[in-house]
């Protein structure tokens, strides 16, 4: 068997499409023949880095997304459902606090990634499942209690989220997917004979499946591996 290839995801938990391409990509952790990375970042500094705006600025697009979003969800089977006021969430309330807290539960854990997995997803689902806000302590502990993790980690983690080491370690992430060419999320670097190879977005599996040597197997692979 050769060596696993080095997958990273790059995302930030403001962002749907990150919340897609996520999903899938844990889905084929087991499938494919890879080493999967998670690497939370902030989106903001991306568009500000790349001098890039958000694409739901432009309204045509933002209706289309917003179409778009609805037909992946029953596509991904993913439990997608905008915000009442996307806006507010996007560009006023932000996710900077809460990637904080993402990449200190990453910092902290010592033993896989699972936590840092199931706190992602536990933010993504109160802002883009259950409409809820993503900007306070208490809504940090909500999505890592749900998590699963113990009361004292959650106070450690809240913490260390607003400490300089955190804030520097987001600012870095940030800092590496510009490097590699990022302009928005979500952003897949596979390391292929040393060379990495960046795709962006949640819609690019199957050509990044062709770079890796594998095989794409839809949104379900297990379901679909498991019919072969
Ligand atoms: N076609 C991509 C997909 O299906 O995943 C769209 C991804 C996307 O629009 N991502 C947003 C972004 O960063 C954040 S949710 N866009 C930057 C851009 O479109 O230039």
């Amino acid at each position: 068997m050769t060596s696993k290839k080095v997958v990273e995801l790059f995302y930030d938990v403001v962002s749907p499409y990150s919340w897609l391409g996520f999903e899938i990509i844990c889905r084929y952790r087991n499938v494919w023949n890879i080493n999967l990375k998670f690497r939370p970042a902030f989106l903001g500094g991306i568009m500000q880095g790349a001098g890039n705006k958000p694409p739901g600025l432009v309204p045509n697009k933002f209706a289309y997304m917003t179409k778009d979003l609805h037909r992946l969800a029953n596509y991904f089977s993913v439990p997608l459902h905008p915000p009442a006021d996307p806006f507010e969430v996007m560009f006023q309330k932000g996710t900077l606090s809460a990637m904080r807290f993402v990449t200190a539960v990453q910092h902290m854990e010592t033993d896989g990634d699972k936590q840092v997995e199931q706190v992602s997803r536990e933010l993504w689902r109160r802002i883009w499942s259950e409409d809820k806000d993503v900007t306070k302590p208490e809504c940090f502990s909500e999505a890592a209690k749900k998590a699963g993790l113990s009361d004292d980690e959650i106070e450690k983690a809240l913490e260390l989220s607003t400490s300089q080491e955190i804030k520097d370690k987001l600012k870095r992430s940030t800092e590496e997917a510009l490097n590699y060419g990022a302009f928005g999320f979500p952003m897949l670097i596979c390391h292929v004979d040393g060379k990495p190879e960046m795709f962006f977005g949640s819609d690019r599996f199957e050509l990044m499946a062709n770079c890796i040597g594998e095989k794409w197997l839809g949104p379900n692979p297990d379901r679909s591996a498991s019919r072969l």
